[in-house]
């Protein structure tokens, strides 16, 4: 499909309405799913993740992309589902509980989608129960946990000692992340990895399964 240059440029320049119709196109053309994705979107939000570490974009322009992204990937995921693509990994993601910020963990979410991680979001003021339950029931490779308020950064220790105490913690990696985390503090807590924004977040959750990062 000579469009899929115009679904990079859509998605980069954070254009919900031209993604849409151009990935509806692409499905009426019959093109491979897997190879939109992962041969133009893809690319197009690793070019954002590029951008924005060199401050030329900035978080608005990233939430456009990431939207845009979203858009076009909720028409694509279930071809793909029916095609047996695996996905790259599997993570379960969600903001701690007492905590109610979630933008820049859906960010988070969609730059992993857009990386190709199949990703279970529980959504804000998740409880420690909740993230052990979903363990069981997605079998995720990682876990990941936001936290905007230092009064919240205590809740991630208290979820991954729960884990530990469920004796989990063997079968998942932790990723954190927030406004008030650090890398220090991920050590200091048992946590496996930080990343300091969405598009880090990438690159740390690749090494975290192993892949190879570009
Ligand atoms: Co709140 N808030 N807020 N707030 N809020 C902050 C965080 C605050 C710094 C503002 C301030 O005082 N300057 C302050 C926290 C102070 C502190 O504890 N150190 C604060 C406060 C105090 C509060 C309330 C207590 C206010 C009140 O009610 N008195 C209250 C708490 C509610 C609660 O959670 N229980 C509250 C409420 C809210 C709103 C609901 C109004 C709203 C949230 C809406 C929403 O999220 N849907 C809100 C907002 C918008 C903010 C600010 C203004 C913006 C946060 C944001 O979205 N940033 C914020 C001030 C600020 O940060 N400048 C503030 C943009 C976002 C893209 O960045 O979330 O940092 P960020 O995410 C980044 C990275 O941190 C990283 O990647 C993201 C993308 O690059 N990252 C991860 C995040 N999670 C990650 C996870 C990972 C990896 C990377 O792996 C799993």
């Amino acid at each position: 499909m000579s469009e899929l240059k115009k679904l990079y440029d859509a998605i980069l320049d954070g254009n919900v309405k031209s993604a849409v119709a151009l990935t509806k196109q692409a499905i009426a053309e019959k093109c491979d799913p897997a190879e939109v994705i992962n041969g133009t979107m893809i690319p197009a939000m690793s070019e954002v993740g590029r951008l924005y570490e060199k401050e030329e974009y900035f978080v608005p322009e990233m939430l456009l992309s990431a939207r845009a992204m979203k858009s076009a990937l909720e028409l694509l995921r279930p071809l793909l589902a029916n095609s047996g693509v695996e996905p790259t990994g599997r993570v379960v993601i969600g903001t701690v509980a007492g905590d109610l910020h979630d933008i820049g963990k859906n960010l988070v979410v969609s730059m992993l989608e857009g990386a190709g991680f199949e990703v279970t979001d529980l959504g804000i003021d998740v409880p420690p129960q909740r993230f052990i339950d979903a363990i069981a029931e997605k079998k995720p490779q990682i876990i990941g946990m936001s936290a905007l308020l230092t009064v919240t950064m205590p809740a991630i220790k208290t979820t991954i000692d729960a884990i530990s105490a469920a004796g989990l913690r063997d079968r998942v990696k932790i990723m954190i992340g927030g406004a008030p985390v650090t890398a220090e503090y991920a050590k200091q807590i048992g946590a496996d990895g930080y990343s300091v924004n969405a598009s880090v977040a990438v690159t740390v959750a690749k090494q975290m399964i192993g892949l190879e990062v570009a």
